[in-house]
């Protein structure tokens, strides 16, 4: 081969390399940082709120834990309304609705072919009722998203603890995820206490949480049936428990996660820190805060008085939502079948708060300068954050991992939140950020902290002025963040 010739093929050749691996021209995106979300999982970020629903033969024995005994006709609900319920979950801001189709006692709010202790049974609707049929349709209805409520552990049956009982629990599964359309989420609950009446045996019945219900095979079976609809569990295998029933997630919370280091039902499980989560875990799997309104999962006349206040719901909101995980509100129905007056009251209330804070991001008309931008600030620029869409986002360059966003109000703007959100898809990066505000001639700091994720919320007492600094103090590459607002909440 001639010499020219050989220095034009290298030359193409060294300039085809240098497209696909070489310095990143100024438009290309960042590449991405551990763990990705998948579509659906994006997608569950973005719900954020939704709503449980316990009810079941406790709601009429006024107990929490059912022993699985109970005679199937005093399930009768008098003026039982789906629709209400999931009118009130729009109201409330909710995204879908999540019902215990089986509580641990075993009564099924559906009429299983597989078992008589179930609706089928009860005086409700002639005992041609189907509560889960019910509510699925109205969350058609009201544009709500829909999910099930599955316990594996079974105090009524027979086989509970033997392998045929996972026959039976995995029919239960299918009928749930063939009759009634696209559930986005299935909870499968961890917890196991030992006794019940396992069909007329009474007697305590332990298993070993790590291998008796074979969930590899159960979550298979979902993934099969119903490809879209993400899995909770302790151990994922989509989403995570958060690790208590408080409403309370981790300050520093990753999405990170060992999903083999782990199985549903593990008591270690909250206490060993797994759900924390990790930045350096292989697997995607964030966290879902689930809490009452009440005291008690299932409704109880005589916490009528109990419901949650106000600022207690405010609390839980800005330490799960403004934390990074979604919250799961339960909100029991009553012995009516209606979800009861003190607690739809109350979600309006907590809606009326929420929105009055956020509907107005005064970060909108503020104009906005980076410390550094990614290429020549074009596509990744300091403006993405104030944009108004949810699918741009400011960057810097490859070896640049910490940086600030200064925000300049055209006149002296009053605040007390501040919105961050990470542009997820690329994982999840920020590990260190604050906030500073400079008031008559000086920086004052307003707050600090650690992940950021699909959502911070930040809360600290009412500022004036006209600028506000946003410095990412700690990356584990180089940051990204889709989104700052800014609210003055009043409160
Ligand atoms: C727990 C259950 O034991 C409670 O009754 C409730 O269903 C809660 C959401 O999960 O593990």
């Amino acid at each position: 081969m001639q010499t020219s010739r050989l220095v034009t093929l290298v030359a193409t050749l060294s300039a085809v390399a240098g497209l696909a691996f070489g310095p990143q021209s100024a438009d290309t995106p960042p590449s991405p940082v551990g763990p990705v979300p998948t579509t659906e999982q994006l997608r569950w970020h973005s719900l954020e709120f939704y709503g449980f629903l316990h009810f079941g033969v406790n709601t009429f024995t006024d107990r929490e834990w059912g022993n699985g005994d109970v005679d199937e006709a005093l399930f009768n609900p008098d003026r039982l309304d789906a629709r209400q319920w999931a009118r009130t979950a729009r109201e409330a801001g909710m995204k879908g609705l999540i019902i215990t189709a089986k509580h641990h006692d075993g009564f099924c709010l559906w009429p299983s072919r597989y078992t008589e202790h179930s609706v089928k049974r009860s005086p409700w609707r002639g005992g041609q009722g189907d509560v889960v049929g019910e509510l699925a349709r109205a969350c058609r209805e009201f544009g709500l998203e829909f999910g099930v409520y599955l316990s594996p552990w079974d105090r009524n049956r027979a086989d509970y603890a033997r392998p045929e009982y996972l026959e039976y629990y995995r029919n239960q599964l299918r009928e749930l995820l063939t009759q009634y359309g696209r559930p986005f989420e299935v909870w499968f609950d961890g917890a196991n206490g030992g006794s019940g009446y396992y069909g007329g045996a009474r007697e305590t019945r332990r298993i070993d949480n790590r291998t008796y219900y074979d969930w590899p095979a159960t979550w298979g079976l979902v993934r099969k049936l119903q490809p879209s609809a993400l899995m909770f569990s302790d151990a994922g295998p989509d989403i995570r428990w958060v690790g208590n029933e408080n409403g309370v997630a981790f300050d520093t919370s990753w999405y990170g996660f060992d999903r083999s280091k782990v199985y549903p039902g593990d008591p270690t499980y909250s206490r060993g820190g797994a759900a924390r989560g990790t930045p350096d875990g292989p697997d995607w799997v964030p966290p879902e805060v689930d809490v009452s309104i009440r005291p008690g999962w299932f409704y109880h006349a005589a916490e009528d008085a109990k419901v949650k206040s106000l600022d207690a719901l405010l609390d839980i909101y800005y330490q799960s939502v403004g934390r990074g995980a979604n919250l799961l509100l339960n909100v029991p129905p009553d012995r009516h079948g209606l979800i009861a007056e003190p607690d739809v009251a109350r979600l309006q209330e907590f809606r009326r708060a929420i929105d009055d804070t956020f509907a107005n991001d005064l970060a909108r008309r503020a104009s906005v300068r980076a410390s550094a931008e990614r290429g020549d600030g074009r596509t990744f620029g300091a403006t993405r954050v104030n944009d108004g869409d949810p699918k741009s986002y400011w960057a810097t360059g490859d070896e640049v991992t910490t940086g600030s966003l200064d925000f300049t109000f055209a006149s002296a703007t009053r605040f007390d939140r501040v919105v961050l959100q990470e542009y997820i898809r690329l994982g999840q990066r920020i590990e260190g950020w604050r906030l500073d505000a400079e008031v008559d001639g000086a920086w004052t700091s307003l707050a600090e902290g650690t992940t950021v994720g699909f959502k911070r919320i930040a809360r600290f007492p009412p500022v004036t002025t006209r600028h506000l600094r946003v410095s990412i103090t700690k990356s584990r590459a180089c940051p990204t963040l889709a989104k700052v607002g800014v609210y003055y909440s009043g409160r």
